[in-house]
């Protein structure tokens, strides 16, 4: 899929005024969200890093001229000022709060970790706002099958209860893992025009 970075924003006025729908990758700081983003468009264009803190613009990328695709930076990550912490997470909770272009977010959760604080902040706004999201576990191949499986049903009965969970989603951007199933996902709340 071809795809380029149209615009980077520190900044709601920096939001690109576009028409095309958007599907949005949020999540902590490090679990991976520019990474699975790559491998999902086989490019290598959303920069990643072992050290957390990485992605700090809102990244937006055109792909195949008809829809955006858009990094957010991690939540929840210490080794900044609280300042500019608190100035990030206010961005990135407007942007999913009031963007009336985004048709679905993909929240990304480290498949050995159980939900925090922060996905849960992710995952009560969406589904506050009746937008569609879907929870996905990432770094899957660092954990046997059987957790992984384990981890994916508790996760599942944690949101049950949730109207908005599309699915719950094993993944690895170093395997591939996933890869086909959330490209389905993101093509079937995608691809009609806002
Ligand atoms: N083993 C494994 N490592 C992964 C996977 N995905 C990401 N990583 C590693 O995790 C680290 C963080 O990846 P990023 O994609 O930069 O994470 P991010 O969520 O974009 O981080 P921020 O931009 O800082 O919020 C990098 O060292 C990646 O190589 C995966 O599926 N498997
Ligand atoms: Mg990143």
């Amino acid at each position: 899929m071809h795809a380029d970075l149209y615009r980077s924003a520190v900044s709601i006025a920096q939001f690109p005024q576009t028409p095309y729908p958007e599907v949005a990758f949020a999540g902590r700081s490090n679990v991976g969200k520019s990474s699975l983003l790559n491998r999902l468009l086989l490019a290598q264009i959303a920069r990643t890093s072992q050290t957390p803190g990485c992605t700090r613009t809102i990244n937006f990328y055109l792909v195949e001229k008809s829809w955006m695709w858009v990094d957010l930076p991690g939540v929840g990550y210490a080794a900044v000022s609280q300042h500019q912490r608190q100035g990030w997470t206010q961005l990135i909770r407007t942007y999913l709060q009031h963007r009336s272009q985004l048709r679905l977010t993909c929240v990304l959760v480290d498949s050995r970790r159980v939900l925090g604080p922060w996905d849960m902040a992710i995952i009560e706004l969406l589904e506050n706002r009746e937008s569609p999201f879907v929870v996905v576990l990432t770094k899957s191949d660092k954990l046997p099958l059987s957790a992984l499986q384990r981890q994916q049903a508790q996760v599942e009965s944690y949101l049950q209860q949730y109207r908005y969970v599309v699915e719950v989603l094993p993944t690895s951007a170093r395997t591939g893992l996933g890869r086909d199933a959330l490209l389905a996902i993101i093509r079937r709340y995608c691809m009609a025009p806002v």
